[in-house]
Parts: structure tokens; C-alpha cells; sequence
């Protein structure tokens, strides 16, 4: 395969300063001295793209000179954190852009922090999707990411009265300068109607589309930049707009009204981003969401194809593999279908072997809640034809079962995609992919054994696990430089590129000299974390106590209750036993809830309710404190995740696919808090028992549990002190003056509320355990030598949670695609 053409990295100390003023000049009037932060991050962000132009130009005509296969990774979320930093780290210019900005008397930190931080997804799947890109570019995969260019992103949390409020966030407010607009690819995309059947001249059906809604998909194109490399891949995000912007003919012809709706339709495409995860909103907006960009996707990239290849389609498989992102995006199945058959005449049967061949599809969760399902009155109202291919491909399917299984009503029912008047995404996207993968080996299980054990049966050799990684540029060499550094001098650089290199940090965990160095590097991140917490806050935090950090996403069976209720156990502890030995202990929590998911909200108050009794009273002074840092997002957890101590990963056994925060603690030399659940499985087989902290059920207890039906919480609660304690603190009167705010989480705890089976996610089942570790945790800590030889035997025991080895699964395992030759 043709080489990738040289373009060194070539930007100078004077080119930056050159190209920052200048530009600050032409865009705003302005000069460095009069200049807000906004304006000069947008300045250098310019100056940086311009020079990350030239390879991305000259990427893409390798691409098409070599006519490379190529990846596509389609995704409802994108949550890729500031671009510019990245940008500057992959290609190596933070000297030469920190040395540009002192000159011009600025501090390149601080510009840095001026980048609006885009939210455009919720969780661990959106930035799983970002570390994928940023692996993909490092290692030389040609690859697009494509989904949906949202205008606002994932809500600004604000904490009021201890209570969530979400606000909008805008993120284009400032401009987006890295974006490229590129109208030459719009896409036109059809909503409702109806299908009209003609017959051709060959006595053939053709299917068309009449009185549809139409809007325009236009690309904005984002550099991905890899590390150390002249390869830009392109995140490709569509934006809607209307098709004509003041349509004359629709006027004419009196159909203002039609010309309207197909405004405001633009308009509220790609408005906001569902902020909803593992909690379905099953709303009409996200089902038009996803066609959108779906349908544009598809039908550039077949359009490109045809071009290309003279319409021969059969190898489309050879050059093109789509990988789905969970069931969001699972209507690239039938789009694809759609357009070989409609739009190219392919007989069914083909268009079928090369969809299959060309889409793979993740699950990334086993929350029965957001498997997603669409009614078929609302499924076939918006996307007809849409809905004639899956009708067609669930008769097929369904008639294949009845050959392999004989008429077995009962099987059919559950395994179809169409049935009790819904379409089950998740089975589409397994019968119309040539891979489904988990996230962790446990997960992979789960999935193969429980979840869909009936496809297993049917498609055994289509289950695969990918377990997911991080990428080590932005959770390591970008957000904790001086460990960086540290590692660096000791190891070399290899690990940026090669992670399983930071196992030659092993025999230094028990280097006296090495340890001191890398618990100095700990201090000074927590003293770090504290300074800006005392800036953001007003409050101070003790940077010599343990920092206990749950970060993630809020959610029941995340168990973020189970970790306040120990604050609580240990407030009473020290009420009434003051003089008490206990290590110093800070804990930190950072989550963001579904706006529609109360009980979560009612967390987040209760949280703040017991931040506000212990921060408030003097007897816990330099023994505990709380905290909940409000609007967690990827560049806070790149100022938390460096200065942590202790990771607390405790969710429910086997609901958490994997988890991914587990890993950026774990890397940067925190200890894993965690249950037998995910990737924390992975990440004990990697550190040895006695490097991690595990406790609680194991995933087959939980299901053994559950199944019996015998849970009975209220015999813990009298049996168990500490319990009833707790659970009674939330009721009397300490934490809120009407004593009934969080009767709701008492009332789930013992007796189930609203719907909710007692103790869903077994809190209360695993509480003892969980103190048990907690408490080993705090001994622990007090063996200074003991626990940093244990911080050390983590990072360097990371290696296997690299997003690079992940990616290089998915390229030959699922894809079979080879990176360009690099120079
Ligand atoms: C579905 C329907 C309607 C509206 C929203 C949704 C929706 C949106 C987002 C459903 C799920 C999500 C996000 C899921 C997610 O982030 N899952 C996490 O994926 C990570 C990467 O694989 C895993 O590490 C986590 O364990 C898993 O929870």
C-alpha cells in the first residue's frame, strides 16, 4: 500500500505568534493587549487548524489515490472534550505554542481553559467513541467518525439548593473554529409521505417516496489528529438546514404551511442532544435524529462508492465497514438496503449479503430500560419505506426461525424485530450485522448467556468481546503532565504510543526513591484539584486527606447512593465516637442526571443535604468532607482523575457493561473501590487481588438472588444497626427540616416506590462489604510505603486498557482493515 506523503509538523515559535495576532487583527480588531480570552483561543485554535490543514488535505487524497478501505464509526454522541490542547499535544507543539504565548505575554493554561468544553454526548459511550478516534488517527486506520452536530450540548448542570438545574449549552456561541462547513456534500433527507408503488418496463416494482418533509444534511468536518503522526482523520457531524431557504415554489403553489413545517423541522433536528442515557425517551425528535444523520451517512459514502468502484457493489464489504455505535444507529441497516434496492435496482437477496457484511454492531449496555424500541404506528408514519425493509427483513427472518426451530410461536415472538407493535432496534441490528460485541468479557457473557442467549444459539460465531480502553495521549500525557514526565524519564516515551510499556514501571513500586517521586507528583495534583476547588467553591479541601472520587454519570444501579450512605455511617460514627482514629477523607462526587430521571435528582439533593451537615459542622473539621462538584464533563474529570486516590467503581454486578472512568483512575495511579462487575474484572486480573478493593456480590449471586425472588431488605434493616441508622437518618428530621423530602429513597430501600422492586440494585444487600473495604481502604493509607507501591503496581498495570489495543481488535477481528503505511 502506498505511503502516507511526509508533511513534518513544521509550525514555529514565530509562526504561532504571527499567525495569533494577525488573526486576532483580521477576525475581532483587536490586538494581543486588548484581546479577551475567548478571542485569543480562537486566534491560535485558527492558527493550529491552518497548519492541521495541510495534512488533512493531503491525508485524503492518499486516501483516494491509494483507495483505501475505510471505517466508519456512526454514533449519536461524539464527546471529544477540547480539541486544541489535543491538537497541540499529538503534534508535539506544546513547547513551541506555551514559548510562542509567553512572548506575547500570555499563559497558554489559561487560553487553553477558554475553550468551551462540547458536550455533544452523555456518558461512556460518547467519549469511548472519542478515545476510539483518537486511536484510530495514532495508528494510522483511515476512519471517519459521523454523527449529529447538535447546537446545544449535554445541559449545564447547576446546583441550586443542593438541587439539579439543568441550563442550556450553548457550545457554537463563541464560534467553532474547528470546524469546516462543507455544503458541497449536503444531503437531502425525506420524512413521512407515502410509498407509491409503479411498475417498470421489466414488470418490475419500484418504490417511491411522495409527499414527504424534506431537510438538508450538511457536513461540518472536524480534524481527528493523531499522535505523532501526519495522518487527520475527519469527524464528520451533520447539521440540519432547510432545503430552500425561502421555498418560492412551495409558496406559489399555497403550501406555505409545508415550507414552514420544513423550517422549523431544520430548526429542531439538531437542536439538543437527548440527555438521556440507560433511560429510554423514546420520542419522536430522537427517531428523525437518527434517520437524519443516518441517511446522510449512507448515502454519501454509497454515492463515493458507485464513483469509485464502477457500481460494483459486491466489494463494497472490501472497502467500507460501519460500526454501530449501540442500537442508535441501527438504521443504517435498513438505509443501506434501501439504497441498493431502490436507488441501484439490487435484487433483495444481494443487497442483503452486502449489508450484512458491511455493518457490525456494540451493545453497550444490559439495562432492560434502553434497549431501544419504537412504536410501529409512529416507526412506519415517519419513515415508510424505511419500515417496508424492516417488515421485509423481520418476514425473512422469522421465517428462518420457523426452519430451524419448527413453528415455535413463543421463540418467535421474543426473537422478532417486529412484534407487540413496536420495532426492537437491537434485533435488527444483530440480524443485519456481521459482528455484535460486548464491552467487557463479563459483559460479553452476560450478553451471550442471558440477554440474547437466543441469537448466541443461532448466531455463535457472530458474538464477540471488545473490551474497551482509553485513549493514554488525553488521560495521561495530556491531563497529568508531571506523571507524564516522571514516567518519561524513567521508561521513555514509548508508553505514549505503546502502553503495555508502562509494565517496565513494575520493579520501581518498591523503589523508595521512585515511590517518594510519584506521591509527590499525587500531593501536587491534589493540592492542584484543592486551589481550584477553593477557586470555583470557596471551599477548602485538605490535600493530605484520602481523595475518594465517584465521577460518572448518576445513576441507581452506579450506586452512588450506597457511597453517600457510608458518609453517612461514618458522620454517626464519628458524632458519637469523637475521639476515633480515622484517616482524613475527602469525598468527591461529580455526576450529571437524566433530566427526566427523578429519583436521581433526589440523589444529587440528598448528596448536597449531607455535604451541607458535615461540611457544617466543626466536629468533622480535618476529619471528613463532602463534596459535589457540579457539572462533571471530560475536562473536569481531566483535573479530577490525576488527583485521585481512591476509584469508586461499586456498581450493582452485572450492570455495568464496563465502564471506562475505572481505567483513567487506574492509569494515573488511583486504587479501584470496586465490585466484580465490568472491566473492573479485567483490571483485577491485571493488578493481582491484592491491589484492588473488591467487594459485594458477584454478578451470578446478584442473578441467583434476584431470581429466588426472596429479598427481604427489611430483615437487614432490623438486623443490621448501621443500617437502620442510616436509613433513618433520612427520615428524622437531620438532613432537611420537612422530614418527608427523602421519605422516597427510604420508602425504595425498604418497600419499593413508584414501580421499583425494594433495594433494586441491592445497596443495602452489599452495605457491610462495602464498609468492610472502606474501612481496609483507611488502614491501608496509613502504610504510606504500602500504598504507594500499590499506586505505582496500577498505572503499571495499565497497559491492556489502551483504546490502541482495542482498535487494533476491532481492525482485525470485526473489520479486517489495515492502517496506511506511516513515514
Ligand atoms: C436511548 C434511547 C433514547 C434516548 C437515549 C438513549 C441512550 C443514550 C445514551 C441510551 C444509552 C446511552 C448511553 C449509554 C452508555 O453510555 N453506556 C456506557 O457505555 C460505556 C462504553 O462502552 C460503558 O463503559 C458503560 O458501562 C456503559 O454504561
Amino acid at each position: 500500500m502506498a505511503a502516507l506523503p511526509t508533511t513534518k509538523h513544521n509550525l514555529s515559535k514565530e509562526t504561532i505568534k504571527s499567525g495569533v495576532t494577525d488573526m486576532l487583527r483580521t477576525a475581532y480588531r483587536k490586538t494581543i493587549a486588548t484581546a479577551t480570552p475567548q478571542q485569543i483561543y480562537n486566534a491560535l485554535a485558527l492558527t493550529i487548524k491552518e497548519h492541521v490543514s495541510a495534512n488533512w488535505l493531503a491525508t485524503h487524497e492518499h486516501f483516494d489515490k491509494a483507495d483505501v478501505k475505510t471505517v466508519y464509526y456512526l454514533s449519536m454522541e461524539f464527546l471529544m472534550g477540547r480539541f486544541m490542547g489535543n491538537a497541540i499535544l499529538n503534534m508535539s507543539l506544546t513547547n513551541t505554542a506555551q514559548e510562542a504565548l509567553e512572548e506575547l505575554g500570555i499563559d497558554l493554561n489559561m487560553i487553553e481553559e477558554a475553550e468551551h468544553d462540547p458536550g455533544l454526548g452523555n456518558g461512556g459511550l460518547g467519549r469511548l467513541a472519542a478515545c476510539f478516534l483518537d486511536s484510530l488517527s495514532t495508528m494510522g486506520y483511515p476512519a471517519y467518525g459521523a454523527g449529529i452536530r447538535y447546537h446545544y450540548g449535554i445541559f449545564e448542570q447547576h446546583i441550586e439548593d443542593g438541587h439539579q438545574v439543568e441550563k442550556p449549552d450553548n457550545w457554537l456561541h463563541y464560534g467553532d473554529p474547528w470546524g469546516v462547513r462543507r455544503e458541497e456534500y449536503a444531503k437531502e433527507i425525506k420524512f413521512g409521505g407515502r410509498v407509491n408503488a409503479i411498475k417498470d418496463d421489466a414488470g418490475e416494482y419500484r418504490f417511491v417516496l411522495e409527499g414527504y418533509q424534506c431537510v438538508l444534511a450538511v457536513p461540518h468536518d472536524y480534524p481527528v489528529v493523531g499522535y505523532n503522526t501526519n495522518m487527520v482523520n475527519t469527524l464528520r457531524l451533520w447539521d440540519a438546514e432547510p432545503v430552500n431557504r425561502f421555498d418560492l415554489q412551495s409558496f406559489n403553489e399555497g403550501q406555505y404551511e409545508r415550507a414552514q413545517e420544513e423550517q422549523n423541522l431544520a430548526r429542531t433536528l439538531t437542536a439538543v442532544l437527548y440527555p438521556a442515557d440507560e433511560f429510554l425517551a423514546g420520542k419522536e425528535l430522537r427517531l428523525r435524529q437518527q434517520y437524519f444523520f443516518i441517511s446522510a451517512t449512507i448515502q454519501r459514502v454509497v454515492e463515493q462508492f458507485a464513483h469509485k468502484h464502477n457500481h460494483d457493489f459486491s466489494k463494497l464489504p472490501q472497502y467500507v465497514q460501519f460500526q454501530l455505535n449501540d442500537t442508535h444507529p441501527s438504521l443504517a441497516i435498513a438505509e443501506l438496503m434501501r439504497i441498493l434496492i431502490d436507488g441501484y435496482f439490487m435484487p433483495w437477496d444481494e443487497a442483503w449479503e452486502i449489508t450484512r457484511a458491511t455493518c457490525a454492531y456494540t451493545n453497550h449496555t444490559i439495562m432492560s430500560e434502553a434497549l431501544e424500541k419504537w412504536p410501529i404506528e409512529l416507526f412506519s408514519r415517519l419513515l415508510p419505506r424505511i419500515y417496508m425493509i424492516v417488515e421485509e427483513i423481520n418476514r425473512r427472518f422469522c421465517q428462518n426461525l420457523i426452519q430451524w426451530y419448527g413453528n415455535d410461536p413463543e421463540r418467535i415472538r421474543n426473537m422478532a424485530i417486529c412484534a407487540d407493535g413496536q420495532v426492537r432496534m437491537a434485533h435488527l441490528a444483530i440480524v443485519g450485522s456481521h459482528s455484535i460485541n460486548g464491552v467487557a468479557e463479563i459483559h460479553t457473557n452476560i450478553l451471550k448467556e442471558v440477554e440474547l442467549k437466543d441469537f448466541y444459539e443461532i448466531y455463535p460465531d457472530k458474538f464477540n468481546n471488545k473490551t474497551n480502553g482509553i485513549t493514554q495521549r488525553r488521560w495521561l500525557a495530556k491531563c497529568n503532565p508531571k506523571l507524564s514526565t516522571l514516567i518519561t524519564n524513567a521508561i521513555g516515551d514509548g508508553w505514549v504510543t505503546d502502553l503495555n510499556q508502562l509494565s517496565k514501571l513494575k520493579p520501581l513500586s518498591s523503589d523508595a526513591a521512585f515511590a517518594d517521586e510519584f506521591m509527590t507528583v499525587k500531593q501536587a495534583n491534589k493540592i492542584a484539584l484543592s486551589n481550584h476547588i477553593y477557586r470555583e467553591h470557596g471551599i477548602t479541601v485538605d490535600p493530605s486527606s484520602i481523595f475518594d472520587i465517584q465521577a460518572k454519570r448518576l445513576h441507581e444501579y452506579k450506586r452512588q447512593l450506597m457511597n453517600i450512605f457510608y458518609v453517612i455511617d461514618l458522620y454517626n460514627t464519628l458524632k458519637l465516637n469523637p475521639s476515633l482514629d480515622t484517616q482524613p477523607r475527602t469525598f468527591l462526587f461529580a455526576a450529571k442526571a437524566s433530566a427526566s430521571y427523578r429519583r436521581a435528582k433526589l440523589i444529587i439533593k440528598l448528596i448536597n443535604s449531607v455535604a451541607d451537615l458535615v461540611n457544617n459542622d466543626p466536629a468533622m473539621d480535618g476529619r471528613m468532607k463532602v463534596l459535589f462538584l457540579p457539572n462533571y464533563r471530560v475536562s473536569m474529570a481531566e483535573k479530577l482523575v490525576p488527583a485521585a486516590d481512591v476509584s469508586q467503581q461499586i456498581s450493582t454486578a452485572g450492570k455495568e457493561a464496563s465502564g471506562t472512568g475505572n481505567m483513567k483512575f487506574m492509569l494515573n495511579g488511583a486504587i479501584t473501590l470496586g465490585t466484580l462487575d465490568g472491566a473492573n474484572v479485567e483490571i483485577m486480573e491485571e493488578v493481582g487481588r491484592d491491589n484492588i478493593f473488591i467487594f459485594g456480590m458477584t454478578a451470578q449471586e446478584v442473578q441467583a438472588l434476584t431470581n429466588t425472588g426472596t429479598y427481604a431488605p427489611w430483615d437487614l434493616y432490623n438486623m443490621d444497626y448501621d443500617i437502620r441508622n442510616i436509613l433513618t437518618t433520612l427520615i428524622n428530621g437531620t438532613l432537611d427540616n420537612n422530614h418527608d423530602l427523602f421519605r422516597e429513597l427510604y420508602e425504595a430501600m425498604l418497600n419499593g416506590y413508584g414501580g421499583t422492586r425494594p433495594d433494586e440494585y441491592y445497596v443495602l444487600k452489599d452495605f457491610a462489604a462495602y464498609k468492610a473495604a472502606q474501612e481496609d481502604i483507611s488502614t491501608a493509607y496509613k502504610d504510606k510505603n504500602r500504598w504507594a507501591e500499590m499506586a505505582i503496581h496500577n498505572t503499571a498495570c495499565a497497559g491492556k486498557f489502551s483504546s490502541d489495543r482495542t482498535i487494533r481488535q476491532y481492525a482485525s477481528e470485526i473489520w479486517n482493515i489495515e492502517p496506511v503505511v506511516r513515514v
